[in-house]
């Protein structure tokens, strides 16, 4: 295996520091099993579920919509998804307005049904998308999902799809093993509200007036260094287009950096829940508010 690197420190690959994620899809007709394996594991892999087709499709309307934001080389067919010079990680949720397949995808047919078997009643899912185009160089550093979508249940569920393969140098998902277990080291993390700020605190009032973070909800910027204190395994696997994971607001998570030359790593990331559970309000509607300016909440603190 090639020297795997995240936020940019090397991962060692001793067996007590590096794995492999477990595929799920053995069990995709046995729901009760799947929910044992999320609740031991934090997630669920499932590899080769969705229409290879339609996620063809999906990634065909991205690249052609980055292409209209001159995002794409063009000495390549957008198809390809060749990032320009010194593209870095290009974040344009705004864009799936216009890719009708993505939403097809994520939105209806296989993905709802796996969520609605999974929580056993009738789903829900954010109205907003999270879509991801990460240039060569670094990835995601590691962070639970809660700090920045805890206002409604916390028992709702991440969905990673990448549209099109996704190998270790191109850099996708990892999660740190068994790390939704211990709230012994992410209490004082986890529930933070990375839109709450301190009413009384003058720089934070006017950070957040001005729709800026005082807490950016990241973990730690040093992948090797959160494994040694959490003690799990950075888990990693190289995804083929058809693949997903899904897995809880409690569990760290980054991803690999991106090693090619001019390749794009193309991902979305979506939310389900259960309906009957309340939501964060932040991220429904036609046009959500996430961590602009009025989703912010002042605190006496
Ligand atoms: O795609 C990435 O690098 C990060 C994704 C992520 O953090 C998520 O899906 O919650
Ligand atoms: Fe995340």
């Amino acid at each position: 295996m090639e020297k795997l690197l995240s936020f940019g420190h090397e991962l060692s690959n001793d067996h007590k520091n590096l794995g492999y994620l477990k595929d799920s899809s053995d069990a995709i007709n046995d729901f009760d099993e799947l929910r044992n394996r999320y609740i031991n594991d934090g997630y669920l892999y499932i590899k080769n579920y969705l229409n290879k087709d339609l996620l063809q499709e999906c990634r065909g309307q991205i690249t052609d919509q980055l292409a209209q934001l001159d995002l794409i080389d063009n000495n390549y067919p957008n198809i390809y998804g060749a990032a320009k010079k010194d593209a870095g990680y290009i974040f344009k949720p705004e864009i799936i307005s216009r890719c009708p397949s993505v939403k097809k995808l994520l939105y209806s047919g296989q993905l709802t049904e796996f969520y609605k078997k999974f929580y056993n009643e009738d789903i829900r899912h954010y109205d907003y998308t999270w879509l991801r185009a990460i240039g060569p160089g670094k990835g995601t550093n590691p962070h639970c999902d809660l700090p920045y979508m805890g206002r409604g249940t916390h028992k709702h569920m991440t969905c990673w799809v990448p549209y099109g393969d996704i190998s270790y140098t191109l850099g996708g998902l990892m999660v740190l093993e068994n790390s939704h277990k211990r709230m012994d080291l992410l209490e004082n993390y986890v529930y933070r509200d990375v839109d709450s700020y301190c009413e009384n605190n003058a720089t934070q009032a006017k950070n957040a007036k001005e729709g800026k973070w005082t807490f950016t909800g990241t973990l730690s910027q040093n992948p090797p260094q959160i494994r040694n204190k959490f003690e799990g395994r950075w888990l990693v696997g190289e995804y083929q287009i058809g693949d997903f994971i899904t897995f809880g607001m409690f569990t760290v998570h980054a991803s690999l950096d991106n090693q090619t030359q001019n390749i794009y790593r193309i991902s979305s990331d979506s939310r389900y829940q259960k309906a009957s559970e309340p939501i964060d309000p932040r991220w429904i509607g036609e046009n959500p508010t996430g961590h602009g300016v009025d989703g912010k909440i002042g605190l006496v603190c």
